[in-house]
């Protein structure tokens, strides 16, 4: 991968500037501590462990924190056993990178006392709070690992397979392995960049898509058998404590429900509601691409993208399934009545 000092912008006029800004921030300081969001994926991870992995290369001492185990399926990714549960080690002067969230809020409660004087925030959600006091946000790009590549690249560090493999597996966690309309041509030339600099492409599908717990299997199983359709093209099911029970999974073994109600042909949107050990229910939503399924998360608490969004609702099970399919439909109506 050439070595040019230019972040791989996507058309926003600020995003240079910010990855400068940060860069340079990045080299005043020593410390730095890579702060992940609740139920981490490959984007957070990813994102932290290459930006780890560049600092370290330039005599920086990182701490990657998570209050969570790192996902089984994320396991394959350089560093991952290098996370802690502490701040063990952390310095008062160390600065907090927190990746891939819109707030603060988000990093759950271990990460709320971290003021915003020692924050760098990097992100691709919509709405970001800017809640750092440095922050790098591109909602054009399709990964936050996007903008880390910029960061890596403006600190004149080279790529090496290990930082390709964190930020080729950001992409393909967030793309859908490039599948999804986020998949931009910008997007597909990083992807090929990052393969070209060693990223192990197989390793990461293979992990990502091709890898599923066989009580995860079973449970899909039952949630596609109980799935209902409704006339408007609501897909829902719900999967309870008790089917997690049953076969020994856990919520980590769901992440393919939602997207097997999607696919069904008469379906606009897809909501999987997972019931928590304390009776609420986290909901997962999916859009076929003509509805805003943020806006109908956002409606019930959440929060989330055009195409893929969440919120928890609280139980019981069918007043649960009335709000939201309530808020759902409200969505769909407004935009019937506006198109
Ligand atoms: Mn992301």
């Amino acid at each position: 991968m050439s070595q040019e000092n230019t972040a791989p912008t996507n058309g926003k006029a600020n995003a240079l500037a910010d990855a400068a800004e940060v860069a340079a921030c990045l080299r005043a300081h020593r410390q730095f501590v890579m702060c992940a969001h609740e139920k981490p994926d490959g984007d957070v991870l990813g994102s932290g462990y290459a930006l780890g992995l560049a600092l370290k290369s330039i005599g920086k001492s990182v701490t990657y924190f998570l209050d969570d185990e790192v996902p089984r399926n994320l396991r394959f990714m350089p560093e991952w056993q290098s996370t802690q549960r502490s701040f063990e080690g952390v310095a008062d002067d160390a600065i907090f990178v927190f990746f891939d969230m819109s707030d603060q809020a988000r990093a759950g409660k271990a990460l709320q006392w971290v003021p915003r004087e020692r924050i760098v925030n990097i992100d691709h959600h919509l709405g970001n709070k800017r809640f750092g006091r440095w922050n790098y946000v591109n909602e054009g790009e399709a990964a936050t690992g996007s903008l880390v590549l910029g960061l890596v690249f403006s600190l004149g560090v080279k790529v090496t397979p290990d930082i390709a493999t964190c930020l080729l597996g950001t992409l393909i966690s967030d793309t859908g392995c490039f599948q999804y309309s986020n998949a931009s041509p910008h997007t597909m030339r990083l992807g090929a960049a990052l393969i070209e600099a060693g990223a192990d492409k197989d390793l990461i599908t293979e992990q990502l898509y091709y890898t599923r717990t066989f009580a995860g299997q079973k449970v899909l199983g039952r949630a596609l058998e109980n799935a209902q359709l409704t006339d408007d093209g609501i897909c829902y099911s719900i999967v309870t404590q008790a089917m997690l029970e049953e076969y020994g999974a856990t919520h980590e073994d769901l992440e393919d429900v939602v997207g097997a109600l999607r696919v069904v042909d008469r379906c606009e949107v897809a909501a999987l509601f997972k019931e928590s050990a304390d009776g609420a229910y986290r909901l997962s939503l999916r859009s076929r691409g003509r509805f805003n399924v943020m806006e109908m998360a956002r409606a019930l608490g959440g929060g989330g993208h055009f195409r893929a969004a969440g919120a928890t609702v609280a139980g019981p099970r069918e007043s649960a399934i009335e709000r939201v399919l309530a808020a759902i439909r409200s969505t769909m109506d407004e935009k019937s009545r506006t198109h």
